[in-house]
């Protein structure tokens, strides 16, 4: 199949899933192709099947605001043409999902018909797009779309409950794929970022509000009281400054690694003993999933689709948001030797639910089915 793959470059949830699905894709024979207005953060090198297109965004003096979504349209209308796609897959309603249907009106009165998929992600649905300012807009664009997946039953239910859903959204949720192992490498970088017998608390994140990555601060704080650890703070966003303030405040400077923003959060994850994700709402929780696929239990809110991924008591612990005492109690118990040990186990055991594999013949068959659908037509 020719697929083309709409989704935000950066180091979101969203763009990391679709850059993968992507290259797993690519990896088994389509041509993929993807459109966005920079390189995927996660795309890496020069691969077979895979093409970039990039979409140029117009600086003109009388724009206040970029018109990115008729940019973007006008580049998968001319993907589609010229490279022949069969179909196209968005991910993140927003402005992707309306950026489709106009490309596919278009390319309709050319007499071309291309389906496209729509992926809802999460702040598309729970945060951004329940906003009135974007409703209509949203509601109209996943009704039209040829198929709509979600990735947990969590946010399939938030859709419905939301907006006016009138198709099936079938639930394919994220998966990880595994990173090559190199233990001398781990052992070399733990041994830099903590002392031994020390722990290492690792979060990944936007640092968006949504995220209370100042949870993360105060759990670690009543940890690190009683189990002397180290904080691995990974990601960048607004929070962080008011996250360097709090850490001033407790007194944990020399205790908190801010590392930014990094590419392959894989071998981070691969020298922490666990994982903290205190988040307000959180559709999946990809950064969850991909700490325990590396070993690495979690400690986390029970909000939206994460007690999807990270079972109570097996993979690690869920309290509701904010309760930092149940977080930060849970994360002591899980630090006594014993109990890290056969966490750890469990965390990647439970991981493997969500296989590659498994999840790229759930959006093949997709795929194919409109594909076979436009044949008949
Ligand atoms: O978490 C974010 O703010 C980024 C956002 C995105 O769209 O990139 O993540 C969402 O999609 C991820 C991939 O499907 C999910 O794992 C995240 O849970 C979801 N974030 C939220 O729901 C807050």
């Amino acid at each position: 199949m020719k697929i083309g793959m709409v989704l935000y470059p950066t180091f979101g949830g969203s763009g990391v899933v679709g850059t993968e699905l992507g290259k797993a894709l690519a990896a088994k024979g389509h041509e993929v192709h993807f459109i966005t207005y920079s390189q995927p953060v996660r795309l890496g090198f020069f691969r077979e099947n895979i093409f970039y297109h990039e979409v140029s965004i117009t600086d003109y003096p009388l724009f206040d605001f970029q018109p990115y979504e008729t940019q973007l349209a006008s580049k998968m209308v001319d993907v589609v043409k010229y490279e022949k796609l069969d179909v196209l897959h968005v991910h993140y309603a927003i402005p992707h999902a309306s950026a489709a249907f106009m490309a596919k009106q278009i390319l309709k009165d050319q007499g071309i018909d291309i389906p496209y998929v729509t992926t809802l992600h999460g702040t598309d649905i729970t945060l951004v797009g329940r906003d009135p300012s974007f409703e209509p807009v949203i509601t109209f664009c996943i009704n039209q779309s040829d198929a709509v997946t979600a990735v947990s039953e969590s946010l399939k239910n938030s859709t419905y409950e939301h907006f006016k859903i009138s198709r099936e959204i079938h639930v394919i949720p994220n998966f990880v794929v595994p990173a090559e192992e190199n233990r001398e490498f781990s052992e070399h970088m733990r041994r830099k970022y903590a002392c031994d017998g020390e722990y290492i608390i690792c979060h990944v994140s936007n640092f968006r509000k949504v995220k209370r990555v100042d949870d993360v601060l105060r759990v670690f704080a009543k940890v690190n009281d009683l189990k002397p650890s180290r904080l691995i703070l990974v990601g960048d966003g607004p929070e962080r400054y008011n996250c360097e303030r709090i850490c001033r405040e407790l007194n944990l400077c020399d205790r908190v690694i801010f590392l930014g923003k990094v590419r392959d959060t894989a071998h981070v994850l691969e020298i922490a003993d666990v994982f903290l994700l205190p988040s307000e709402t959180e559709s999946f929780g990809l950064a969850a999933l991909e700490a325990m696929a590396v070993g690495v239990p979690v400690i986390s809110s029970n909000t939206g689709g994460i007690p999807e991924v990270n079972t109570h008591g097996y993979s690690g612990y869920l309290s509701d948001v904010g309760d930092v005492v149940d977080m930060a109690k849970n994360m002591l118990f899980l630090l006594q030797e014993e109990n890290l040990k056969k966490f750890k186990v469990h965390a990647k055991e439970r991981s493997k639910a969500f296989s590659l594999n498994s999840i790229l013949t759930k959006y093949e068959e997709i795929y194919l089915n409109l594909i076979k659908a436009k044949s008949t037509k």
